[in-house]
């Protein structure tokens, strides 16, 4: 077995509001990583981190499922936590352990009653934590409001994932906004998506 020195551990729990992505995030890292040679799906029973029959069978999470995947020489302890609060419990195991969080927001659904409880719970544990924008490119997908929306979450350092057009015209109307405080970064959730992690970058070089 691999030994990482305590530097080099990262331990960072998913939270979101029901159905944000967390799994489908923690399945992408895992794929990204390389711990995997198949990218797992909610919708076909097929993620790693819904391993139980009954997550397979209801597509949602109900317990909190550790993702150990190694990036960089770093180990990252992932813990995907379930959204739903008839789980909280889950929840508030996880953030109690962990050093950082993600918290996950649906760019359509925005911040949610779920996004808040869990930023609440982030707060009590004074977890670092990152606003992942998720879903960036349906449609109707608005990260401006979803800023608007969640003003603590735009104090935080902000990834956005999502099809590299719908990220950038979104990246565009905030820095058209006057937006002068955004950090974002795109998380590589394939090969096809290094690409727009680049193009981000270059266009976030814009805002300083
Ligand atoms: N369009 C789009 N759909 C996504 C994206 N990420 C996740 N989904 C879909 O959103 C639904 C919920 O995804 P999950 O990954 O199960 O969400 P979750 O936050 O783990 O849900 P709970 O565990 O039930 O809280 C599934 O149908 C996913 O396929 C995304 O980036 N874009
Ligand atoms: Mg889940």
């Amino acid at each position: 077995m691999k030994i990482y020195k305590s530097d080099n551990l990262r331990n960072v729990a998913l939270l979101g509001h029901g159905s944000a992505g967390k799994t489908s995030l923690a399945e992408a890292m895992l794929y990204d990583s390389g711990a995997v040679n198949r990218l797992g799906r909610v919708d076909e029973g097929t993620s790693v981190s819904d391993w139980d029959d009954e997550e397979r069978r209801r597509k949602m999470s109900i317990n909190a499922t550790l993702i150990p995947c190694e990036w960089r020489d770093h180990k990252l302890n992932v813990i995907d936590t379930p959204g739903y609060m008839d789980f909280v419990g889950e929840v508030v195991g996880s953030a109690r352990v962990v050093d950082a969080a993600v918290v996950l927001v649906d760019s359509v659904g925005g911040v949610e009653v779920g996004t808040e409880q869990v930023w609440d719970y982030a707060d009590e544990q004074n977890l670092p934590r990152l606003a992942f924008v998720n879903k960036m490119e349906r449609e109707n997908a608005n990260f401006q409001r979803v800023v608007e929306l969640g003003g603590a979450a735009s104090a935080a350092d902000t990834a956005v994932v999502g099809d590299e057009a719908a990220v950038e015209r979104q990246l565009r109307s905030l820095i058209d906004a006057g937006a002068t405080d955004i950090h974002a970064a795109i998380f590589p959730v394939g090969p096809d998506k290094r690409a727009s992690m680049a193009r981000t970058r270059a266009l976030l070089a814009t805002l300083t």
